[in-house]
């Protein structure tokens, strides 16, 4: 058995808006907070003490972190080299650089030749020898289009095909590694990707637009006895044979993660066999108060006995209050910030509410696929001033709306991929070209 332990997306420098400045430090409490929460995850790591520990991707909110960050980064995973513990880091989304090759901000590990730590920035396959024995690793970092696909390539086509082609190549090349496994040896996969079955959590914010869903079915392999995966906020098991399993973030990067249970997995691994447990991290509590007052006499008492109601000694809360405009007189500010100020950080959110709300163009109705052009027509004829240029701007749009057939603009919904198929008018960056097909 080879005990591992596998963690993910650290995003440490993240979220210091929900902190704020520690006098005695100078530093952000949200840095301290990551922290101390990262430590725990080094000190299970060597209390153990595990064979082998993962990294899924995404160290840092991006690429160039201030060299404070780096070096609180450096000084825990430094503890591993000192207990001899080999450590993979996979290179997610938020360490790449777009700057022609290697340049992901992980990459320094390699180049300082720190022992026994492995940098995954491309498909490749590691054995690596621990103490209870050798265990190979496949790593797969975020993938773009221009990593496997050339530029005339995708030409022309729309998202959806460039996706297609994407997964295709992906398909080849992780059959190249499969092909050249030892049988024998336990096999892990260590990937940061989003699969088309994943629960979001942050990321869904963090880097819409950005990527393509990986089919569960090409992780769910036989040859695989633990797929290992960074990306995706919010932990879940996808697969259980074998397993295919996102830890989740450590700590909550942002309010979309304020239900979610923090923490990284303990995996034992021997070829053909796999066992797994969630080891949930304590971390600082994220908490919404909700208050509508629309229909409330004495607002003021109300929003004061439902912050009373809950605890927030030192969590990070929103307070998000809905209100008539005419009650905002009956709102006494500096009270409101003294209930609150238990909490760590707080933000408070007024929202107004109009009693006189409306659908403001009813004849749109309610449905969530509805030509644009209908929509533009609906709304001129809703606005009367506009009416001696309302038949030039139909005519603009319609226009517009024909620059490429392949784009299927023809449909406004709610739905993201609207942003993904925008993005696919994007040129591809220079740099990019560069780095074309370096995976291969
Ligand atoms: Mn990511």
């Amino acid at each position: 058995m080879i005990k591992l332990l596998h963690l993910s997306d650290i995003h440490l420098g993240s979220g210091f808006s929900h902190g704020r400045i520690n006098p005695e430090t100078g530093l952000n409490t949200r840095l301290e907070d990551f922290v101390h929460t990262l430590s725990q995850c080094i000190d299970r790591a060597i209390a153990e003490p595990v064979d082998l520990v993962l990294f899924g991707g995404d160290a840092f909110p991006d690429a160039t972190p201030p060299p404070i960050v780096q070096e609180a980064f450096a000084a825990q995973f430094r503890r591993l080299v000192d207990a001899q513990i080999p450590t993979v880091l996979l290179v997610g989304n938020h360490d790449q650089h777009s700057q022609g090759l290697g340049g992901a901000s992980l990459c320094i590990y390699r180049t300082l030749g720190v022992p026994g730590f492995v940098v995954g920035d491309r498909l490749e396959t590691h054995c690596i020898q621990t103490r209870s024995g050798a265990i190979q690793i496949i790593t797969l970092p975020w993938l773009t289009r221009s990593t496997l696909l050339t530029r005339p390539e995708t030409e022309g086509l729309a998202l959806i095909d460039v996706n297609h082609l994407l997964i295709d190549r992906l398909r080849v090349a992780l059959e190249g590694e499969v092909r050249r496994l030892d049988p024998n040896l336990p096999t892990v996969l260590l990937a940061h990707l989003m699969t088309d079955t994943a629960r979001f959590g942050a990321e869904r914010f963090l880097a819409v637009g950005k990527g393509f869903t990986v089919p569960i079915s090409l992780l769910t392999r036989s040859c695989f006895d633990y797929v290992a995966l960074g990306h995706v906020h919010r932990h879940q098991v996808l697969s259980e044979h074998p397993p295919v399993v996102y830890p989740g973030s450590i700590d909550r990067v942002d309010f979309s993660e304020e239900h979610e249970q923090k923490g990284f997995v303990l995996v034992e691994v021997e070829r053909g066999h796999t066992n797994l447990e969630f080891c949930p991290l304590p971390v600082r509590a994220f908490h919404t108060i909700k208050v509508n007052l629309v229909d409330v006499d004495d607002p003021q008492t109300a929003l004061l006995a439902a912050i009373e109601a809950e605890t927030i000694q030192d969590e990070v809360v929103r307070l998000i209050y809905q209100i008539r405009s005419e009650q905002l007189d009956h709102i006494d500010s500096p009270a409101l910030h003294r209930a609150l100020s238990p909490a760590h950080t707080y933000t408070i959110h007024a929202e107004l509410v109009s009693q006189l709300a409306r659908p403001r163009l009813p004849e749109l109705g309610t449905g969530n696929s509805i030509e644009p052009i209908e929509v533009l027509k609906t709304y001129l004829v809703n606005q009367p001033h506009l009416s001696d240029i309302a038949t030039e701007m139909l005519e603009a749009a319609q226009g517009l709306l024909v620059i490429d057939p392949n784009m299927e603009l023809g449909t406004i919904d709610c739905h993201d991929e609207s942003q993904e198929r925008l993005s696919a008018i994007e040129p591809l960056p220079i740099e990019d070209e560069v780095a074309q097909l370096r995976l291969l």
